[in-house]
Formats: C-alpha cells, structure tokens, sequence
C-alpha cells in the first residue's frame, strides 16, 4: 500500500498535526501495522495505525469494543489507585466522527498513540526478560479480574477450542483442496494420536472445573513492550483477541511461544527444544501476580496446557498448510509446514519433559503460598 493512501488514512483520526511519516512494522501475523509521524512543526509526535485484517477478525467493530472497553477498565483500575497509566495500557487515538476506530479502503483503521522509549523483543533467552514478560502478562490477567469477561465479543470465535480446530483439520485433510495432504501423513498422524489430549483444557473450561476469565490470547513475548531505561516490562500490546476464555490458554501459549530455544519457523529442528529455565521464569514471574487469583485446578493444569497450546499451534499451521495458506501470512511456499514441524518437535520436547515442568510448578506454588 502507498505511504500517500495511509497518511490520508491516519489524517482521519484526532492527532496533533499533519501525519507526515508512514513506516511498516512488519512483525504481525496478522494485521498491518504503520508507524504514523507528524511534522516537526506539530512536535513530531508518533502514532500507530493499523488495518484490522478482516479475513481473520469478521467483527471488527466487537474487537474494537472489546479493546476501548478493556484498556478504559485497566486505566480507571491505575488511576484508582493514583499510578500514571499513559505508558502502562495502550491509548487508542478516537476517529474524527469519535468512534473508535474509522472504515477506509474497505477495511477497519484503528491508531493507538505510540509508547515512547521502549521495545519489544521477539525472542529472549534472558530469564529475567522472560520472568518479566510473565509477570506483565499475569497483571494484565489481574488488573481484568473483576471484569465481567462474558460481556466481551468472541472476536475470532472458539480461538483455542482445540476440539473444534482438531476437527477443522480433519475437513482440510480431507478436502485437501492444496494437494498436500499425501506429502504430510506423518504429520497428520501425530495429531490423530493427540486427539484426546488436546481437548483437555477446553473441555475442563466448558465443564466448569476452570473458570472463564478476561484472556488476552496471544501472550508471544513481543506482545509486552519492554521499557528502554529499566528493561522492566511496562505495557501488554495487541488486544485484538481479548475474548472470554481460560488463563491456562494466555500462560500455555506463552510458554510455548517464549521457553522455546528457536524461533517459530526455525527449519532445523534439532535447535528446537523447551528451555526448562524459561519455562520456571515465566512461570515464577506470572504466578507473582495471580497466586491468589488461580484456582486450585488451574494451577494443576499449568504444565498440561503448555502442551496443548503448542500441538495447537502446530496444528493451526498444518491446518492451512492443507488449506493452501489462508490465515497466516507466509514468506515462503513451504513456511507453515516449516512451523507445523517446528511446533511439533517442540510439543516432543515438551512431552519429555513433562516431569520436569510439573516439579518446577509444584516447587513455584509452594513457594507461592509459603
Ligand atoms: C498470530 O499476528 P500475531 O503474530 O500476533 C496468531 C496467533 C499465533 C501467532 C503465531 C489472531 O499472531 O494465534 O499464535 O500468529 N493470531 C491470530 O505466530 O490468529
Ligand atoms: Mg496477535
């Protein structure tokens, strides 16, 4: 898309001044994002445009109601209790016509004002980067606690209903409509013999034996913005999916997306592997924030939903992998298979060392409620 066309783009929300720079950040997934600059006469002031994708969010309006109701709340919970919130929540800069968001090029635009003078990091083999990443994950998840998760807009429906993914999946191996499926048997096999597994946790949320709470639901470590002088984490990003749902899907995803020794599409997969120090720093540092707030079962099932998470993912990949690369955006032909296997060794490891992640929480708990 031209710089020109986003500029007029961003000229229609309330900034000070006349957007005058437009610069792709090119990280997501997902949406499509452009740091927005406004000339030096109007103090140079940076915003963050973004196009809502709307193949994947097909209520752009429930995700954007969902995202002014949950930021309004975390910033009243901050100003309550008398701490300046402007770096700590994001800020969404209101449309001309003050909606939140405005309709342009046939799509949904929203702008958040930019958070100076920090970072975000799209992987860290820090410990304590990591401990901080749970623990600004686990105050988000706090800071939502008394709000009434139901009253929010399912903005991708059943996301990490692995039930309904796992048969999802089922259809695109079996409508095969890329060709693919006889060249990845083997993978499709290794998420038949998980099938019952990766029900789990959606199913313990459903029965009740979890609680439905406020999640954010794509906790990866760069979704956290980090900030520059203290290297403490200070603000939790990219809220399109804040939906109702479990905590075990927020601190599974996160694990798996953070604790892993390689980048997602990393092809080698011997460097793919569960980083057992990530995994406890994460975990130390989420669990500061929400000892008192996890329930028992919860906090039992923490290990288990690393696991389903990342046989999750892995299969999400392989799903559109089959589909002919719908849903994520690729850079290569073969980059979702690349990721399904990735995920996959990865939830092997995981498996091996299910003992192990089930010790360090036991230990972290008791801990917690010494
Ligand atoms: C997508 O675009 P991004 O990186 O924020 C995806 C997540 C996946 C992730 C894997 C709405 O997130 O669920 O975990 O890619 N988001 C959506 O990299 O599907
Ligand atoms: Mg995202």
């Amino acid at each position: 898309m031209e710089n020109q066309e986003v500029l007029s783009f961003a000229a229609g929300f309330a900034i000070a001044g006349r957007p005058c720079g437009a610069e792709e950040i090119t990280t997501g997934n997902i949406n499509s994002t452009w740091r927005i600059t406004t000339d030096a006469e109007s103090g140079g002031t940076r915003y963050i445009l973004q196009r809502i994708n709307s193949y994947v969010f097909r209520d752009p309006e429930g995700v954007m109601r969902n995202i002014s109701r949950v930021t309004a709340h975390i910033a009243d919970a901050y100003a309550a209790r008398g701490i300046e919130s402007s770096r700590r929540v994001l800020r969404l800069v209101p449309a001309l016509d003050g909606r939140a968001y405005i309709e342009a090029g046939g799509s949904v635009w929203r702008m958040y004002y930019s958070i100076e003078d920090a970072y975000t990091i799209d992987q860290s083999n820090d410990a304590g980067q990591f401990m901080e990443a749970g623990r600004a994950f686990g105050e988000f998840a706090r800071m939502l606690d008394d709000f009434p998760a139901r009253e929010l807009a399912e903005t991708i429906p059943d996301f990490h209903n692995t039930v309904k993914r796992y048969d999802a999946f089922l259809e695109a191996v079996k409508n095969d409509k890329a060709g693919r499926a006889a060249s990845v048997a083997e993978e499709i096999a290794f998420f038949r013999e998980r099938r019952d597994a990766l029900g789990s946790i959606v199913q313990a949320l459903e029965s009740g034996l979890v609680p439905c709470r406020v999640t954010h639901n794509d906790t990866k470590i760069n979704n956290v913005m980090m900030d520059r002088e203290t290297g403490k984490a200070i603000c939790v990003i990219d809220l399109d999916t804040v939906m109702p749902g479990s905590c075990l899907f927020d601190y599974g995803d996160a694990i798996r997306s953070g604790a892993s020794t390689a980048a997602e599409d990393e092809p080698d997969l011997d460097k793919v592997k569960l980083d057992l120090e990530l995994f406890r720093a994460f975990t130390d540092g989420y669990l500061s924030e929400m000892r008192d707030i996890l329930t028992a079962k919860e906090l039992e099932l923490l290990p288990m939903s690393v696991s389903v998470l990342t046989c999750e993912l892995a299969m999400r990949f392989l799903t559109d992998y089959l589909d002919g690369d719908l849903y994520f955006k690729i850079r290569t032909p073969d980059h979702n298979l690349i990721r399904a296997r990735n995920q996959m060794a990865l939830a092997l490891d995981i498996e091996r060392k299910f003992d192990a992640m089930r010790e360090i929480c036991r230990e972290l708990c008791e801990r917690a409620f010494s």
